[in-house]
């Protein structure tokens, strides 16, 4: 059985080689993204179990994503190859340091086709964590359908669920986002939004309003300040812990799902909440210190130097 199971889109990622407008850009590098994929393998750097799955195209990416995330000792058992349709495309601009814009080419790829019927209930039950984003049911409805059937199993299994809304309104419409991830929020376990993103599911604009709301009936929040760090609560406690000083941002994508792996492995630790929220601030501000998503994510040794050398 897995410490942690996760499921969603992942695909290659085509950064451009230098900064400048992506229309005039002809040279990439070719890394890897998706959100679930890089909690699944910060969990995995971190020394846990876990199991990840998708969709993939039956083509080259599809096959390097595959041997990617089986070279990061993630359990691939459960993921799939389509014939239907091709793995998903993701490309990032640097128009600057501080400006980093994403385009998605990604509509009716393999992923968008995951389907309730592809979840494997005896695998998924047996795990003690469920990991979900927003993304997911935001690429189709089969795969808001298999969100919602995941939950379901998790739920119904006593395995808890970690939920990162990740908005991503290039996906789909604001009203739709907005119920559909309310309505996940409220069967989750434990909430890790963005202030922005709190600020979008509750209307509150405070972080202990945000906070206070989202974490009614027994739940946990965990809410990302950005360098300033995190805000927590659930029904015993609550806090602020600031975060790490960051050298240089080299690349903020990703930083949230290294923040998401930090807390998940916490959790399988059973460390006290404000130590798990430290560490993934930490984790976090390792990732935006790296090139690419995932590439940043350390494994505990590094963590531990890190911590012990900077001031938060
Ligand atoms: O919120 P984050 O910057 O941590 O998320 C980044 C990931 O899955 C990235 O890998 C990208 O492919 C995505 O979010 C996405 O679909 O936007
Ligand atoms: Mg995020």
């Amino acid at each position: 059985s897995m410490d942690l199971v996760t499921f969603g889109e992942s695909m290659a990622l085509f950064t451009s080689a230098r900064t400048l407008p992506l229309q005039y850009e002809n040279q990439y590098f070719r890394q890897m993204a998706g959100a679930e994929s890089n909690v699944a393998i910060g969990v995995s750097r971190l020394g846990h179990s876990v199991g990840w799955f998708s969709k993939l195209g039956n083509d080259p990416f599809g096959e390097f994503i595959y041997k990617t995330m089986q070279g990061e000792g993630v359990d691939v058992s459960r993921c799939q190859y389509s014939n239907e349709a091709p793995t998903g495309l993701f490309f990032k601009e640097k128009r600057n340091a501080g400006d980093v814009r994403i385009y998605y080419y990604r509509q009716h790829s393999a992923a968008s086709m995951l389907q309730p019927y592809d979840l494997d209930e005896d695998y998924m039950k047996r795990a003690r964590y469920l990991h979900i984003t927003g993304i997911t049911p935001a690429l189709s409805k089969s795969c808001r359908e298999t969100v919602f059937a995941a939950i379901e199993i998790a739920s119904s299994n006593g395995v808890k669920i970690v939920f990162d809304p990740n908005l991503r309104l290039k996906l789909w419409a604001e009203d739709e986002a907005k119920r559909v991830l309310s309505d996940i929020a409220g069967k989750s376990d434990i909430i890790l939004p963005g202030i922005d993103e709190g600020m979008f599911l509750t209307g509150e604009n405070t972080r202990e309003a945000i906070a206070a709301r989202l974490s009614k009936d027994g739940k946990t929040v965990i809410m990302k300040l950005g360098k300033e760090g995190a805000f927590y609560q659930n029904a015993n406690e609550n806090g602020a812990v600031s975060g790490f000083a960051v050298q240089e941002v080299v690349d903020p994508v990703g930083a949230g799902d290294g923040f998401s792996a930090g807390i998940i492995s916490g959790l399988l630790r059973d460390e006290p909440l404000s130590m798990v929220v430290k560490r993934a601030n930490a984790i976090g501000a390792l990732v935006v210190g790296v090139n690419g998503d995932s590439e940043g994510l350390p494994k505990n040794e590094e963590v531990e130097r890190f911590m012990s050398r900077s001031s938060s």
